[in-house]
């Protein structure tokens, strides 16, 4: 499995992101279209618990494992640790990064969301393979997300740590991802743009051209 190869198409999802469709439906032809990680992001009305949960994991998982592509959980560490996951994403909010590392062990992927140069830091020392920065642009799909920051943050932490992968998080469309590009980063994580597509596979497509247009490094 490799990770930051070539630019990353960050797909998360959770149930609640695909209204009438079928989820698992959807992050198949996200698969198939060439996403390079998934992120299982359940929360909100209606979320998954307890067994239908860990169901509903290990189908996600089944499929990234078909396709080779990291399966990450958000903020989940004792179910990424039960099921095996490849990894675990945690917010400023969630337990400590360095604590969730102890846990889930150095072969396993950490990533952590960060929203400054000190945040990234603390991350860094306490061993988060990347980090999410974000909102980029305004979002609909995290109802506590702070103000949109644009790629200011993206270019101060790549200044400082240009080995430490990125992805940049928030309202990125195929439209806008050239900026994130452009800004250094290794990856866009989507959901909306990606799990509300007409065409999911067509998006996906579009995603991963938009690094050509996008780069200018
Ligand atoms: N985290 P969409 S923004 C899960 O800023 C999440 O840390 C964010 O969804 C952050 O692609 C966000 O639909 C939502 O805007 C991203």
């Amino acid at each position: 499995m490799k990770y930051w190869g070539e630019p990353s198409v960050y797909f998360i999802m959770g149930t609640g992101n695909v209204g009438e469709r079928d989820p698992l439906t959807v992050l198949e032809e996200a698969l198939s279209a060439g996403i390079s990680f998934f992120q299982l992001r359940e929360k909100g009305m209606g979320a998954l618990g307890g067994s239908a949960l860990k169901k509903f994991a290990q189908d996600c998982q089944r499929l990234c494992r078909i396709h080779d592509v990291p399966f990450i959980i958000n903020d989940n560490v004792a179910l990424a640790c039960e099921i095996d996951a490849d990894g675990v994403h945690i917010g400023q909010e969630d337990e400590d990064a360095a604590a969730v590392r102890k846990q889930i062990g150095p072969g396993k992927i950490l990533g952590v969301s960060v929203h400054s140069v000190e945040e990234a830091s603390a991350a860094v020392v306490a061993g988060a393979d990347y980090v999410g920065m974000g909102p980029v642009f305004p979002t609909c799909s995290k109802s506590d997300a702070k103000s949109p920051a644009g790629v200011a943050g993206i270019l101060s932490v790549k200044s400082i740590y240009p080995q430490l992968p990125i992805v940049g998080i928030g309202g990125i469309t195929p439209d806008n991802a050239g900026h994130v590009w452009a800004a250094g980063a290794e990856g866009v994580a989507v959901i909306s743009a990606i799990a509300q597509a007409e065409d999911v596979a067509l998006q996906v497509g579009l995603f991963k051209k938009s690094y050509k247009k996008g780069a200018v490094r």
